[in-house]
């Protein structure tokens, strides 16, 4: 049974996260160049990081140890360095990084800390924020501390049926995997209000929290998409797990007001959507 972290952990690590995604926030704002180009790809061409991408996780990367030299990091770009403290940074610079390439706002800078090793299987995270540059909004959540909008508070929407239910999604970036989600999505598509694809799973855990979505789920999350939103997410009333009772984390993410998350729960896993298939 893990332990309820130390408040004044939870209160420094949620400042620094916050002071932090700031910085990157304001890095992202004001050094976009007129033409953003494609520096690097990863699991597939469409799969694409920036120069932007690379400049922000580095100022993260060494801001952190600066602030905090005994701490572990995970970055989505540089990957992992290891601390002594038991504590992990774990970071996206950009996430949804084909939104910043093409200029549409729906991007966040992803700062989280967590406790334990760097896997959603196994980490307690306690201290989140989760900054969108293009528009200013800063949300921010702690381990027993709520989840707050621009300092108000956060509470999940429960909406009354699947049926009346806007629901956030997202899309792996390999062919077979996007066709195995197309056909998840036109099966669930009849059966709730509509489908929304923000392109940041921070945004879509940090939106349903602050009850602009109703339901959110996702095949194929890395850590550093998942743990900030997870905690804002949880904090504000959302019940946040992978399917068959799992942690949430790659195979399946799904978070939602408890009366209905489990009942998306059940579509997922009675459709097989934890597979490519
Ligand atoms: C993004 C995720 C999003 C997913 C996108 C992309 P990135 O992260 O936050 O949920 O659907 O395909 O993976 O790559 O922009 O940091």
């Amino acid at each position: 049974m893990a332990t309820d972290p130390d408040p004044q952990l939870v209160d420094d690590l949620m400042e620094v996260a916050h002071t932090v995604a700031l910085e990157g926030g304001a890095m992202v704002r004001e050094g976009r160049p007129s033409t953003v180009e494609v520096a690097a790809t990863k699991s597939s061409a469409q799969d694409v990081v920036t120069a932007m991408d690379l400049a922000v996780e580095q100022h993260l990367r060494t801001r952190l140890a600066r602030l905090r030299p005994d701490d572990a990091f995970l970055g989505e770009e540089g990957g992992a360095t290891g601390g002594t403290s038991g504590v992990t940074w774990v970071v996206d610079p950009i996430d949804g990084t084909v939104n910043y390439l093409y200029g549409l706002p729906s991007y966040s800078v992803s700062v989280a800390a967590v406790l334990g090793e760097p896997d959603p299987a196994r980490w307690t995270v306690v201290a989140a924020c989760v900054h969108a540059p293009a528009d200013g909004r800063t949300f921010r959540a702690g381990a027993g501390r709520g989840a707050t909008l621009d300092g108000q508070q956060l509470r999940v929407r429960a909406a009354p049926s699947m049926l009346d239910s806007l629901v956030g999604t997202g899309f792996g970036y390999r062919a077979e995997r996007r066709r195995a989600q197309g056909r998840i999505v036109a099966e669930l598509l009849p059966r709730v209000r509509d489908i929304r694809r923000i392109g940041s799973a921070a945004l879509d855990l940090c939106t349903l929290a602050a009850g602009g979505l109703d339901l959110y789920y996702e095949r194929g999350l890395s850590p550093w998409d998942l743990a900030a939103g997870q905690l804002v997410a949880t904090e504000a009333g959302a019940l946040v797990s992978g399917l068959n009772g799992a942690a949430p984390g790659a195979e399946m993410t799904v978070a939602g007001h408890p009366s209905l998350q489990r009942e998306l729960c059940r579509f997922l896993e009675a459709n097989d959507a934890a597979t490519d298939l």
